[in-house]
């Protein structure tokens, strides 16, 4: 197969995860007689340093001619100090996801058997956690306008959901859902907000042409707590854009670091894949950011193109790691393993 693959590291730890996850593509076109090729483009803070703009037109352009993109991470510290700066490096992903419709963000969360003890949280508790969340990725409060006062003493906020938004990733949740353990839990907060309101009704009325996938509703408040308390309860998870956002932090931190969860953001037309964690500026550079959770998206990747032989090999190289304990500080604090060596070990064992 070939792909054109858009790169686009942004910011803090995020080139240098993605430097690996190309280490990986590589080994998958080797192994299996694929071409990849790739074209690098700026986007947030890196961005703006350059073009004052975080999404520049030609990156645009260069994500609207691939076939996929990798993404890497958005953020600095100069900004996060700032936070009342008009443009911010996370407008340049937002509007990206916005520009190529990706809508549908999926966060699978699942407990690896080798790295357990890295958990928080009891062992039975957590053994066989595997659920996947479905965020909506394009709407909600993330996109409603934002207004702050000539005085700036009040700020606000507006979310907004059709039904149109609510449903299209709806239909898909129920999907996944109906090829997994046919468990679908709605995350809302139906008891206070509208917008709650209209999910429950469009994913209530949808549920009626999956009859084979059972419907729970929660509200955010009791589902943070089930999560931690009965992970394995959990399939399916479709939810809002700032609740999924959370969610899956919370989620990473059950099966044991945030360098550890994928994601892939699916539209009609395009498709990104980046880790579910942000830029960690602090580790900027000093080659101690793991890369799993942006190898295991090159994994989604893999598999959104069907090739399902590739994204299994990666997985299994991935696992090799953890089994022979190369990995980076986040999952054994007396490793001494950096970035590029995990990354490394990763790519050398795809083949195996
Ligand atoms: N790779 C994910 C990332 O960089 N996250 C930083 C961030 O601010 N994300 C906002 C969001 O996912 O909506």
């Amino acid at each position: 197969m070939q792909l054109k693959i858009a790169l686009l590291g942004g910011d803090g730890i995020g080139p240098e995860v993605l430097t690996e996850s190309v280490k990986c593509l590589q080994a998958v076109a080797e192994t299996f007689d694929h071409s990849f090729t790739y074209s690098k483009a700026l986007i947030g803070a890196a961005a703006m340093k350059k073009f004052r703009t975080p999404l520049p037109d030609q990156t645009l352009e260069i994500a609207l001619e691939a076939d996929a993109l990798l993404f890497g991470t958005i953020g600095t510290l100069q900004y996060d100090n700032n936070p009342s700066s008009p443009i911010r490096p996370e407008q340049g992903l937002l509007r990206l996801r916005k520009e190529l419709g990706l809508y549908a963000n999926i966060r699978p969360v699942k407990m690896f058997p080798e790295i357990i003890k890295n958990s928080p949280l009891d062992r039975a508790l957590v053994s066989g956690t595997d659920f996947e969340i479905y965020r909506e990725l394009t709407g909600g409060i993330y996109y409603g306008e934002k207004k702050l006062s000539d005085d700036g003493t009040v700020a606000t906020d507006i979310c907004t959901y059709s039904e149109k938004e609510i449903s299209r990733i709806a239909h898909k949740a129920f999907k996944a859902a109906k090829k997994r353990r046919k468990k679908l839990t709605l995350v809302d907060k139906a008891n206070v907000l509208e917008t709650s309101r209209l999910w429950r009704r469009v994913v209530k009325t949808l549920s009626e042409s999956y009859p084979e996938v059972t419907l729970e509703c929660l509200y955010i408040d009791n589902a943070a707590v089930q999560l931690l308390l009965n992970p394995t309860h959990f399939d399916i998870i479709l939810t809002d854009n700032m609740f999924g956002d959370m969610l899956s932090d919370q989620g990473s931190v059950i099966i044991g670091s945030q360098g550890l969860l994928p994601s892939a953001s699916i539209g009609e037309k395009h498709c990104m894949f980046e880790p579910v964690h942000g830029s960690y500026p602090k580790a900027e550079g000093k080659n101690k950011a793991n890369p799993v959770a942006s190898i295991l998206s090159t994994a989604l990747l893999l598999g959104h193109f069907g090739m399902k032989e590739e994204s299994r090999a990666v997985i299994a190289a991935v696992r090799k790691s953890f089994k022979k304990k190369i990995v980076t500080p986040d999952i054994l604090g007396s490793s001494k393993y950096g970035t590029d060596y995990v990354g490394d070990f990763i790519a050398d064992h795809i083949n195996d």
